[in-house]
């Protein structure tokens, strides 16, 4: 798409256009190539299926943008031997009924070959079965519920999709992880508040049966809607029972509000949450009152590793107009466990369709280091790294207080 424009305006439009392709920044839903393609003659597609619209575009164009550097650099380097890789994105908007539409339309491209998304984990539990039926391969930066891989019942686990991995821990491990570090800190009464989403409720429910596990005591346990923005009702029917932190499940649109108002109506304690709220827009959302409040999120901090280090300067050399956030280094590393996978399924395919089945089986069995730690997966397709950290909302900026590997 952008080739064919580049013959028509001349050198020095052709030359922003070709910086804008390289980038990948388009703002929205669409195609983007990125990095030289060499003499390639085919092409295959990284789909993305994230929110790139609404409350949380922030961590939707972080996914986007992250995997269009890793497709770039595949480009660049050659990875795929007479293959083009491009990025096709689309819009999700964080809502379940739109993800089923988004995944139809990924799956009805042949090109497309494996997708990285979605964001919420109530969305790809619609979008799975599409991507199933179609035998892409769909690999999930950020989804934390555990049945996504290992079905309903966690007691009997079971794979829930052959096609569906993800980079990031589950809400099995984030739940307790959060528990032992209230526990930890004397913390032995909270209440609990979830926005009975997919994600939300499992996450206070891995945490409700460690705390309890631990000695703690849940001495209140509240819903929101989602849709609403007023949780007055909530702290009201929360505070009387005096907790020392309210554990809340959700994310930061929803969370960042409860705690502002929670403080402003004499709650004074610290909201903690999972990866949902670790993001700089809760801390807006907040306000001054946030300092001291708690986000638990998926692997060490990726400023604090040198891969890590390496993938931020790189992303940010890219230009790319929103930052990576808090999945960016899943996304890339999500992405490129898929473009490892291609480098054996596409190695004599005719066409990307042909070769979905082969990217499934290669991508189950990657073993590579990635930005975020080992990138492998178990039996269930779920990342086999455990790392979790602890931040601390502090003079404004989410800190770093405790990372560890949960066992
Ligand atoms: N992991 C937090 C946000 C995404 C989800 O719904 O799982």
């Amino acid at each position: 798409m952008h080739q064919r424009s580049i013959v028509r305006i001349g050198v020095p439009l052709a030359v922003a256009a070709l910086a804008l392709t390289a980038c990948g920044s388009r703002g929205d839903s669409g195609t983007t190539g990125g990095g030289s393609t060499g003499g390639a003659t085919k092409t295959a597609k990284i789909g993305v299926i994230a929110p790139l619209t609404g409350d949380l575009s922030a961590l939707g164009k972080g996914i986007q943008h992250s995997v269009e550097l890793a497709v770039k650099q595949a480009n660049d380097t050659n990875a795929v031997p007479g293959w083009k890789l491009e990025v096709s994105s689309v819009d999700d908007e964080a809502k379940a009924d739109v993800g089923k539409n988004a995944a139809t339309k990924l799956a009805a491209d042949d090109q497309v070959i494996g997708v990285v998304g979605d964001l919420n984990s109530s969305v790809s539990q619609q979008t799975q079965p599409i991507f199933a039926a179609a035998n892409i391969t769909q690999i999930s930066p950020a989804n934390t519920n555990p049945s996504l891989t290992i079905g309903a019942d966690a007691a009997a686990p079971k794979r829930a999709y052959k096609t569906y991995f993800r980079t990031c821990t589950t809400d099995a491990v984030q739940g307790p992880f959060a528990a032992q570090y209230l526990l930890a800190q004397g913390i032995k009464n909270v209440a609990t508040i979830h926005d009975k989403k997919a994600y939300g409720q499992g996450l206070v429910a891995a945490f409700t049966t460690e705390f309890k596990k631990g000695g703690g005591t849940v001495v209140a346990a509240e819903t929101i809607n989602p849709d609403e923005s007023n949780y007055q009702a909530v702290v009201s029917k929360v505070a009387p029972s005096k907790p020392q932190a309210v554990y809340y499940g959700g994310e930061y649109p929803q969370g960042g509000p409860l705690s502002q108002q929670m403080k402003s109506a004499g709650l004074n304690v610290p909201l903690m949450g999972g990866d949902g709220i670790y993001d700089p827009k809760y801390i807006q959302l907040a306000g001054s009152t946030s300092n001291g409040d708690l986000a638990t999120s998926v692997g060490a901090p990726t400023d604090s590793t040198d891969a890590g280090k390496k993938f931020l300067s790189e992303y940010q050399a890219a230009g790319y107009a929103e930052p990576s956030a808090a999945y960016g280094g899943y996304s890339y590393d999500a992405a490129n466990a898929i473009i490892a996978g291609l480098k054996s399924s596409l190695a004599s395919a005719a066409d990307a369709k042909s070769a979905r089945t082969a990217t499934i089986d290669a991508v189950g069995k990657v073993s590579f280091d990635g930005v975020t730690g080992k990138v492998a997966f178990d039996q269930y397709g779920d990342s086999t790294s455990k790392v979790l950290t602890v931040y601390k909302v502090d003079s404004g900026k989410w800190i770093a207080a405790k990372t560890d590997t949960f066992k």
